[in-house]
């Protein structure tokens, strides 16, 4: 059941300094930071990390979205951790995102008003969709070496 999910802070999320208020919410519920980076990623990386996206029409902003800036990687760990962290992240479109969640409460903007501009929607945070995604991503991003076992204070409640 103790699973690993990747997560990163988008170059919206780092340029606005909101990165150590995202990262708390992940600490408060119980989440161990298995691993965490800085990276600026260019266009080639994108495309294999947004693979199922390169032929979509909104593409070419998202990309340029996702390599405007420094990026904050990491894998977090913990109880069906997947589906948890994408709970906390809330829904794709932070127009739709309900208060509570981290798009709801940190994005308002909608598909329409990206669309228009021809931009990809900047909704702060990326995490992975389902454990297929979540490996495959974690291995895109961190070695093996990145990756730390360690025990937190949580553990001790969550294992026993
Ligand atoms: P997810 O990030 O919630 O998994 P995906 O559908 O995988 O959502 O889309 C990846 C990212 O592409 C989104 O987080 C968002 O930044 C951007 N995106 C998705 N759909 C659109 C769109 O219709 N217009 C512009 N950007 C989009
Ligand atoms: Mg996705």
């Amino acid at each position: 059941m103790i699973e690993k999910t990747f997560v990163a802070i988008k170059p919206d999320g780092v340029q606005r300094a909101i990165v150590g208020e995202i990262i708390s919410r992940f600490e408060k519920v119980g989440l161990k930071i298995a691993a965490l980076k800085m990276v600026w990623v260019d266009k080639e990386f994108a495309r294999k990390h947004y693979a199922e996206h390169v032929d979509k029409s909104f593409y070419p902003g998202l990309e340029a979205m996702i390599t405007m800036g420094p990026v904050v990687a990491m894998v977090l760990e913990g109880v069906e951790a997947i589906a948890l962290v994408r709970k906390l992240v809330g829904p794709t479109e932070p127009k739709a995102a309900p208060p509570g969640t981290i798009r709801g409460d940190f994005a308002h903007v909608s598909y329409g008003h990206a669309d228009e501009l021809g931009i990809g929607v900047k909704n702060v945070i990326h995490a992975s969709a389902n454990p297929e995604d979540a490996k495959k991503e974690i291995a895109l991003w961190f070695s093996d070496e990145e990756i730390h076992d360690y025990d937190t204070v949580h553990d001790k409640h969550v294992r026993k």
